[in-house]
């Protein structure tokens, strides 16, 4: 380019489209078994809630069936996803934690 881009896009060449990344939604699926206290935890230590955030979350997926704990890149999604399950099965609870793409 000769000429200094003034940053008008109605005299420059076209904008270069920067796809936003795509993102995922992290979502914890009800069970019969694990305690409300342990799903509390989990929200608080990975998804870093208050305690009252963390409470309303669990209700939410108590009551619904499901329910998002945050939406991410795709690295940190399945990063905090398998953490959970992890910390889940180290704990002996079947509490399932799941990605999907918004
Ligand atoms: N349903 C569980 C119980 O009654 C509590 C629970 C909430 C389990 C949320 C999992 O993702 C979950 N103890």
């Amino acid at each position: 380019e000769h000429f200094s881009d003034d940053g008008n896009l109605a005299t420059q060449e076209a904008a270069p489209k920067l796809k936003k990344p795509p993102m995922y939604r992290v979502v914890l699926l009800n069970d019969d078994y694990t305690p409300m206290e342990f799903v509390v935890e989990v929200l608080m230590i990975f998804f870093n809630m208050t305690q009252e955030q963390a409470a309303e979350i669990m209700l939410a997926v108590h009551t619904q069936g499901k329910g998002v704990c945050g939406v991410f890149s795709r690295d940190v999604a399945e990063t905090k996803a398998t953490q959970v399950n992890q910390y889940s099965r180290d704990n002996k609870h079947p509490l399932m934690c799941e990605v999907e793409a918004v």
